[in-house]
């Protein structure tokens, strides 16, 4: 079993100007190929091991890996399955609005979207270097805010300090908005609900609550 980096559905320029086109390039053809490249080169030195189709059940069952090869599917493994999800959620079109059964469950939670924005932004803001923020559906199939270190992923079950499974998710990393917005996380944070695209966050709440 081999990953591969998976293409966007969308150009490069396409989510300009919230996001630009040189950012885009080599955060998926640079960082996310090279997760998926570090990843297969870990999977090779156990090939007894074998891994299964989806990274999602790779990164929720850490605990299965090889522990000479864990920490490096901890971070390429969740690096490659972080980055296909947000590129997914980042698409072009879509609904511009929380819908369904979602909005009502980001009504009921946080009172409405503003609030479930400042919790977010909030969330992304004081991650310490390099994360994610994320909106996600815990155990109990309630919202929360979270956030994770590095390429970690709610999926991840007890290393997550909130474990669940994501229906929105935020790369802080400094490489997803420096060429534009340098230091001003908050900027990139903000231009990050320009794009989301509320059907696939819908589509993701589905998912998470079968
Ligand atoms: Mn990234």
């Amino acid at each position: 079993m081999s990953y591969t980096l998976p293409q966007l559905t969308y150009a490069y320029d396409a989510l300009e100007p919230h996001i630009d086109a040189r950012t885009m390039e080599i955060h998926h053809s640079k960082h996310h190929a090279a997760y998926v490249t570090n990843l297969n080169a870990a999977l090779a030195k156990e090939p007894s091991f074998v891994a299964p189709a989806c990274a999602c059940e790779l990164i929720a069952s850490l605990d299965k890996v090889p522990v000479s090869i864990r920490t490096a599917v901890r971070n390429n493994g969740g690096g490659h399955y972080n980055h296909s999800f947000f590129w997914k959620l980042l698409a072009p079109g879509g609904a511009k609005a929380p819908i369904g059964a979602l909005a009502e469950a980001i009504t009921k939670t946080f009172g409405g979207l503003d609030e479930l924005k400042e919790k977010f932004n909030a969330a992304a803001l004081s991650r310490f270097g390099s994360g994610w923020a994320w909106l996600i559906v815990q155990p109990d199939k309630t919202l929360a805010v979270t956030s994770t270190p590095n390429q970690d992923s709610p999926l991840m079950g007890n290393l997550a300090d909130a474990p669940g499974k994501a229906v929105l998710g935020l790369d802080v990393w400094e490489h997803a908005y420096y060429l534009k917005y340098q230091n001003r996380r908050a900027d990139y944070t903000s231009a990050f609900w320009n794009l989301a695209n509320w059907t696939v966050a819908d589509t993701n709440y589905q998912a998470a609550l079968a």
